[in-house]
């Protein structure tokens, strides 16, 4: 079983402030190189770690941007809600927005806290489950947002949209660290989104945490001059656990298409 996860896609219409190219054009540019790396690995399950859109209530724009990609996409896609998908950031709000709409016209199946999918190829079984944002994920005693139990399944893969991270990035940034959630969660791999610089897999106990980092950059940030988008590749076949971060070709040099002066 072969699978691609990405995650921060920020589809928007218009330009954000830091950008100096067109960030609609490079973004398509982008999912494009994503709908080819979908065929070029023969990946059965395509997963998104959240902000899929920049805004609750997109354009038409940049809702045409994900419905023309997603109708390429040819494998099933699973996905959590970031903050930016949300109104005010809230989960309640989840069932009035576009990324819900999309997901009740099938182009997408949203992972809802709590549950767990069954994924099954050749006599292996993946465990699937997932965690929306939500305003108290990275609060205290919120952990069990990152943990789950794996029950009657080869390997488990946890998507979480919150600020789990290596170690801190900000005193004013409230964020929960991987070696907390580490001896907590049962999950073989916990896909991360929402910091959006991402970092390598970090290993503890075996278990591995991901973050490759949005596949958009927007922030006014000097690492955001410096690092290159990227997915993670996830191949579980033949009895292979392997995990590799796939920089994409598409993505321009940061000081081409960013400037914060
Ligand atoms: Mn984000």
């Amino acid at each position: 079983m072969r699978l691609l996860y990405f995650t921060d896609t920020h589809i928007r219409a218009s330009n954000p402030k830091y950008r100096i190219d067109n960030y609609y054009e490079s973004l398509k540019t982008k999912l494009q190189e994503i709908v080819q790396l979908v065929e070029l690995f023969s990946v059965d399950y395509l997963l998104h770690g959240g902000d899929l859109f920049d805004l609750p209530w997109p354009p038409a724009k940049a809702v045409q941007m994900s419905v023309d990609f997603l109708e390429q996409i040819k494998v099933p896609v699973y996905i959590v809600s970031g903050n930016h998908d949300l109104l005010g950031q809230k989960l309640s709000t989840i069932e009035n927005t576009m990324l819900w709409f999309l997901a009740s016209r099938g182009l997408f199946r949203l992972l809802s806290p709590g549950d767990k999918i069954y994924l099954k190829q050749a006599g292996f079984t993946l465990q699937l489950s997932g965690q929306h944002y939500n305003a108290g994920i990275d609060k205290e005693n919120k952990i069990n947002s990152y943990c789950v139990k794996k029950k009657n399944c080869d390997i488990a893969i946890h998507i979480v949209h919150g600020m789990l991270l290596p170690q801190p990035f900000s005193p004013h940034v409230p964020a929960t660290m991987i070696h907390q959630v580490a001896p907590l969660t049962e999950a073989d791999f916990t896909l991360c989104g929402h910091a959006h610089l991402g970092y390598p897999a970090e290993e503890i106990d075996g278990k591995i945490f991901i973050n490759p980092g949005s596949i958009s950059r927007i922030l006014a940030l000097e690492w955001e001059l410096v690092r290159v988008p990227q997915v993670v590749f996830l191949d579980f076949s033949g009895g292979k656990v392997q995990c590799q971060y796939i920089p994409l070709k598409s993505a321009r040099p940061g000081f081409e298409v960013l400037r914060f002066k």
